[in-house]
């Protein structure tokens, strides 16, 4: 029996988070519109329209700059602890709002119910992050050679951070820039992915609220739906003094080279092909349920998806046949209905490059020890449901080499744990691995400088589900950048250093003689 997406109760989530059914897909300075061409977003869920919004022309765009330049004029000048209280109610909000949000980023990306109430969560737990950190953004004091001298550093903010995101964390990943960017003196213009533009606008209402209840400028948070044309206008102003960009390997290296023509700064988030080591000595129990949530949660959409598994080749039938029986488990549906493990993914364009990769492996000789495919009839109208497989592959074929956004997992054998560690990091992308193993020996071979070469290493845990309070990103092409925990906030601000000099001579440095 075929359920309608009103039994989810997603019509009243929408109106709570003021999503009509046209929108206007800019907000700047307390009030909404837009100029552009008319978007409509459909759900990969049911293939039903969610929603229409009107883009962002480039005059409306040079709006939300100006906008965004006043407001960062006042809102520097608040103290950071005080840009932290702001941060504290959005979080409050964030927590108000979270079944209703999470709800919207199911239904308009697909991901499960319950992985968009954890993106939420992330949300939740980068506010407190920030307004903790909203009193410890330190610098150091340094010894000056000369006496009479003080030394010190201190971080001021950027200006205006654009920050582009893509369609699979529609929500989050804003706000692990943006709740660091004001708590550093920022102001923000978001681009979300015109995947999920809803989301944006949701997420937009909820800040706006805030702001006013705060009687603080609606410039702080600005946010333009628009195509790549707006995305070019951003990335090429250099009003715009950082540019934080989520996407693919390909687009992320026209960013990174056309921020860096200009001198601004970004924090790129590519792609990555993350694999897991399967050790002679893992806990197998442990190691499936990691392995099978890295690869098929988000429906294989997560820049952290478990891609490639490299199995000791003493457990490599073992490992096989659990993951064929693991794998027969998994329920394919409607992303709304918890006993639904994977939902669809984002549309048919994506369907087809999950075919095609399917079709690539073959050629190139994978072996398929669950077969992938594209689910029909009731439940599956959208087209955008596949079935999530399992190749027997070498790492060196070019598909493997290559990121697809898609539950497809590829298997390959290892003999020695060097060679398995060549073979991980034998790809251009570095975001995220993991070892299973029960050896202490192994797994700190792994985190060693002989190891992983990726910005993420976990012992016993999947390559996914990376929690706020650590660096998030990595290496080669996925980009260098880093976004949430740990010291990633000095990304957002200017490092100054002063030197004091409270004596009436004026000693030079080095022990130069200047005399007049
Ligand atoms: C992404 O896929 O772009 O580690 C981000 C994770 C999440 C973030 C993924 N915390 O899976």
């Amino acid at each position: 029996m075929s359920q309608s997406i009103q039994d989810f109760g997603i019509e009243k989530s929408l109106s709570n988070l003021g999503i009509s059914a046209e929108n206007k897909g800019v907000s700047s300075g307390g009030k909404y519109f837009a100029n552009g061409d008319l978007l409509e977003s459909y759900s990969p869920t049911d293939g039903k329209l969610i929603g229409k919004v009107t883009t962002a022309n480039t005059a409306d765009y040079d709006q939300v700059i100006e906008t965004a330049k006043k407001a960062y004029v006042e809102f520097r000048q608040i103290p950071a602890p005080k840009r932290g209280e702001l941060v504290r109610q959005f979080g409050l909000k964030l927590r108000e709002y979270k079944d209703d949000l999470g709800k919207l980023v199911s239904y308009e990306m697909g991901k499960s119910f319950q992985e968009g109430l954890g993106e939420v969560q992330e949300m939740i737990d980068i506010c407190d992050y920030a307004v903790g950190l909203s009193r410890q953004l330190h610098g150091y004091t340094m010894h000056s050679e000369r006496p009479g001298h003080r030394m010190y550093e201190q971080y001021h903010p950027l200006g205006i951070i654009g920050i582009i995101s893509a369609f699979n964390f529609p929500v989050a990943v804003w706000s692990w820039n943006t709740a660091l960017a004001w708590i550093c003196g920022n102001v923000t213009i978001w681009k979300p992915s015109e995947k999920a533009p809803l989301c944006g606008i949701a997420c937009q209402n909820i800040i706006t609220e805030v702001l006013k209840e705060n009687n603080l400028p609606e410039g702080i948070s600005t946010m333009i739906v628009g195509d790549h044309v707006i995305g070019d206008k951003m990335v090429n102003d250099k009003n715009v003094a950082l540019i934080s960009f989520t996407g693919s390997t390909k687009v992320g290296r026209i960013v990174g080279t056309n921020v860096a023509q200009r001198f601004g700064k970004s924090i790129l988030e590519l792609g990555g092909n993350n694999a897991i080591i399967f050790t002679e000595n893992a806990d197998l129990n442990m190691s499936i349920i990691g392995a099978v949530f890295g690869a098929v949660g988000t429906a294989g959409q997560r820049c952290t998806s478990t891609r490639r598994l490299i199995i000791h080749e003493s457990i490599f039938e073992d490992v096989k046949n659990r993951l064929v029986k693991a794998y027969g488990q998994i329920k394919i549906g409607n992303p709304l209905d918890e006993n639904n493990h994977v939902g669809p993914l984002i549309d048919q364009q994506a369907v087809q490059q999950y075919l095609d990769s399917i079709e690539k492996c073959k050629k190139e000789g994978g072996k398929f020890v669950v077969e992938g495919g594209v689910l029909e009839g009731e439940n599956y109208e959208s087209g955008c449901y596949v079935k999530p497989c399992i190749a027997e592959v070498e790492n060196s074929y070019e598909i493997v080499q290559h990121e697809t956004f898609a539950p497809i997992l590829y298997i390959m054998k290892y003999k020695t744990l060097d060679e398995a560690i060549a073979m991980q990091n034998d790809v251009p992308q570095g975001l995220s691995s993991a070892i299973m193993t029960t050896d202490m020996r192994q797994a700190e071979l792994f985190l060693s400088q002989n190891g992983s070469d990726c910005g993420i290493a976990n012992v016993n845990i999947g390559t996914s589900g990376a929690e706020i309070g650590g660096a998030f990103g990595g290496e080669k092409e996925t980009g260098g950048g880093r976004e949430s925990g740990s010291d990633v906030w000095k990304y957002y601000m200017r490092r100054q250093t002063n030197t004091i000099n409270y004596t009436d001579s004026l000693p030079l440095a080095q022990g130069i003689k200047f005399d007049l």
